[in-house]
């Protein structure tokens, strides 16, 4: 069991270390980037190369790493932004691997091992909304979600993708209650999935996932809101229709299926137009799609965003 002072020290530890790499790699990161390139992934019989991507939200000061890790939402752990800090801690994140299947030519069973080689070390700057208006700014370490999904060849019948998060109630005292419909489940359209903005996420600040944000495997969409994220994620199905999701169940009037943050569609019970960035005092107006409208908007053209939160 860790005791959380402990952890609070590991974390200001990893992310100095962290930044001060970061600050000096610069171009000899390309270069390792480079150097990945080409080598031939265990397991996975195919090479990925690895592209660097630009940072995605550049001019904005990261959210402190220990507050990334203690302010998190995960039911599986309790309801309280503290549980999962204080609970996830004894999850078992090996053995561990996802299966993919459905609509697919290749079903296939990914081991979390071999998913880490794919992920190259870049980094990736996200601003990670949630539904209950916070904001943080972190870096992913990850890969696009559509490097895992050609390999297992959606066929043309795959509308949509949906992930589940394991079940083990003895690891996940949240699963003892019924506060949601186990597994966490969640999907997404096949474009959005196939998105390179949509990361199978292994990591944050240069180190793998602590299990509060999901460990060993998440997955990140950072133009929605934070509840289609899946955290601890064992099983990607591909299918012709849309899957009902944990929070749709939950809650049809409040959680839609695209969930794409919107400032001008209000949450029943609370307005979307503006967020509070963790660390800031005063609340910031909320961009549509989170920022990434140049990215994502095109997704999405001609439908009725409101009909269709
Ligand atoms: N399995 C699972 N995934 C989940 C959740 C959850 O309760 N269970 N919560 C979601 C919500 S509501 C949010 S806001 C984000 C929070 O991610 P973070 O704690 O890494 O910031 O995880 C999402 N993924
Ligand atoms: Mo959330």
């Amino acid at each position: 069991m860790k005791f959380r002072s402990d952890l609070k020290e590991h974390e200001i530890t990893s992310q100095k270390i962290w930044m001060e790499r970061r600050s000096f790699l610069g171009a000899s990161a390309k270069i390792g980037l480079l150097g990945l390139a080409g080598l031939p992934l265990a397991g996975l019989g195919q090479t990925l190369s690895a592209q660097p991507t630009p940072s995605l939200a550049p001019s904005e000061p990261l959210t402190p790493l220990d507050k990334v890790t203690t302010h998190n939402n995960f039911y599986e752990f309790g309801t309280n932004k503290e549980d999962p800090s204080a609970y996830a801690g004894a999850l078992k994140t090996r053995p561990w691997s996802i299966s993919v299947e459905g609509e697919v030519k290749q079903q296939k069973t990914f081991d979390i091992d071999d998913i880490l080689k794919l992920a190259p070390l870049e980094e990736r700057i996200y601003r990670m909304r949630c539904v209950e208006a916070w904001s943080m700014v972190i870096p992913w370490i990850g890969f696009p979600l559509a490097e895992l999904l050609k390999q297992v060849e959606p066929t043309s019948k795959a509308k949509f993708v949906e992930f589940q998060t394991l079940v083990d109630p003895e690891q996940m005292p949240g699963q003892r209650h019924e506060i949601l419909d186990w597994p966490y489940k969640e999907g997404l359209r096949i474009d959005e999935a196939m998105n390179p903005l949509t990361l199978l996420t292994v990591g944050l600040y240069g180190e793998v996932l602590p299990n509060q944000n999901g460990a060993p495997v998440r997955i990140v969409v950072p133009w929605k809101y934070g509840f289609k994220s899946a955290k601890s994620i064992v099983k990607i199905r591909l299918l012709e229709n849309m899957p009902l999701t944990s929070w749709i169940k939950a809650g049809p009037r409040e959680y839609g299926f695209y969930a794409n943050v919107n400032p001008m569609v209000d949450h029943p019970r609370w307005s979307q137009a503006k967020e509070r960035r963790i660390g800031e005092f005063l609340k910031r107006p909320t961009l549509p799609f989170n920022g990434y409208g140049d990215h994502v908007a095109s997704l999405y053209s001609g439908m009725d965003l409101e009909k269709n939160f």
